[in-house]
């Protein structure tokens, strides 16, 4: 085939062709005089500006709205630049977190990126040959597609306030800070061999073509495990804006913060890098921890152990027979087991997990109980594969920046009879 494209890349392309009124015989047509990239052009509306008698305002330095999608409140609670999940919308999903309900975590505001004119350079010390690459010839790179979750940081960062009484500083997130997604692109390490990567090279990091250029290095251990990505699909769909179009680093299992999004080029350096991003943030600052100079404490790399109730918070329900579902991840593999608390934490009883089970990304649970009217909490705790328990709250190190919190949480219920 003269455009290179795999099928998956075709009929994602074609998808979106259809749906814009583009007859099969000119989406081939384009695929082949200009690949991806004349496809998506095409797709995009034509803008015909109306003459206007009054003289046009300068454009915003800010765009009115930081994130492109609609935000429902029945979907979303709102954050800032920010919009957490709620996680209720998941109840009645099968395991996938869909694109519509995915939390959104952004520094700035989603920029729009013409795919035209975008390019990624992978340069620096740590390569031979500084490469450029087009979003057409993205897409007819070797690929792979994983379902992993994204997570950020601060997931849980309310509890350290409300359940440890230290409140952290940062988005006071509940647990909705987290997806589970099915992401499609090229493995990073598959990027870093075609710039001839060095032996010598210690350190990688992609930046961020947002407005301030959001970037935190990875060790290039992480970088070339099969299964980093940059991502140019979601659940089997040119990335959303939000989430990093035309393309991202899925980093899984890390923080959040590793998976750059709108990603415009990647350093690779023999030496170690830093910058504010894994020197004052997303590194541990507290009594606990301390310095490492020249960070502000230890550097965050994973996430940790975490579960939550797929329920309204607060949640109401009626009295007699429930069932509950929820999710539990592990950042190191999959959940071996959920139990439920259902009296404040002194006795838990075994959740039954259900449908796909998967390394980094997550489990669903599904937990009966006999619900007595008044008000109660629903407590669900998990270990994972590898005999990572979510600690006890007791145990849970404060850190300023409300990093990583792990204990279990008490989702509150009342029951009405
Ligand atoms: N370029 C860029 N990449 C970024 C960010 C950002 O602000 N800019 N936020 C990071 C953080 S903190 C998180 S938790 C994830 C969130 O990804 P999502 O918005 O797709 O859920 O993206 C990461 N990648
Ligand atoms: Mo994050």
């Amino acid at each position: 085939m003269e455009h290179g494209l795999g099928d998956q890349q075709v009929s994602v392309l074609w998808r979106r062709a259809e749906v814009a009124g583009i007859p099969r015989r000119k989406f081939l047509a384009l695929l082949a005089s200009g690949g991806a990239v004349a496809i998506l052009a095409a797709c995009t509306p034509k803008v015909t500006p109306t003459p206007s008698p009054v003289p046009p305002s300068p454009p915003p330095t800010t765009p009115a709205r930081p994130i492109l999608k609609p935000t429902p409140d029945a979907f979303f609670i709102p954050l800032g630049t920010n919009a957490e999940m709620r996680f209720e919308v998941m109840a009645s999903r099968a395991y996938i977190t869909p694109g519509s309900f995915f939390f959104v975590r952004s520094h700035t505001a989603t920029p729009l990126i013409d795919v035209k004119t975008w390019k990624l350079r992978i340069e620096g010390d740590g390569i031979a040959s500084p490469l450029e690459v087009t979003y057409n010839d993205l897409l007819k790179m070797p690929s792979k597609t994983v379902i992993r979750f994204v997570e950020c940081a601060g997931n849980g960062r309310s509890f350290f306030d409300t359940l440890l009484k230290k409140p952290a500083e940062g988005g006071q997130w509940r647990l909705g800070a987290y997806g589970i997604a099915e992401w499609t692109g090229v493995p990073l390490a598959e990027l870093l061999r075609q710039a001839g990567i060095k032996r010598t090279a210690v350190d990688v990091m992609p930046t961020g073509l947002d407005s301030t250029s959001v970037e935190r290095p990875m060790p290039v251990d992480k970088a070339m495990a099969e299964d980093t990505l940059l991502a140019y699909l979601m659940n089997g769909d040119i990335l959303p804006l939000d989430h990093g179009f035309p393309a991202r680093v899925i980093a899984p299992g890390w923080v959040g913060i590793n998976s750059i999004k709108w990603v415009g080029k990647i350093t690779v350096s023999e030496k170690p890098i830093f910058v504010d991003k894994n020197t004052s943030s997303y590194v541990f600052i507290g009594p606990d921890y301390p310095p490492q100079p020249p960070a502000k404490g230890p550097i965050l790399t994973t996430q940790v152990v975490k579960s939550a109730c797929a329920l309204p918070w607060p949640a109401t329900l009626s009295a007699g027979a429930q069932r509950i579902v929820g999710y539990a991840w592990s950042a190191f593999g999959k959940i071996a087991r959920v139990e439920v608390s259902t009296d404040g934490g002194q006795t838990f009883r075994e959740a039954a997990l259900t449908g796909p089970n998967i390394e980094q990304a997550g489990v669903r649970w599904e937990f009966t109980f006999t619900a007595q009217p008044g008000e109660m909490t629903i407590t669900p705790r998990a270990t994972d594969d590898k005999g990572n328990p979510q600690i006890d709250l007791a145990q849970q190190k404060w850190n300023q920046l409300g990093y990583l919190f792990s204990a279990p949480v008490p989702h509150p219920v009342k029951v009405v009879g």
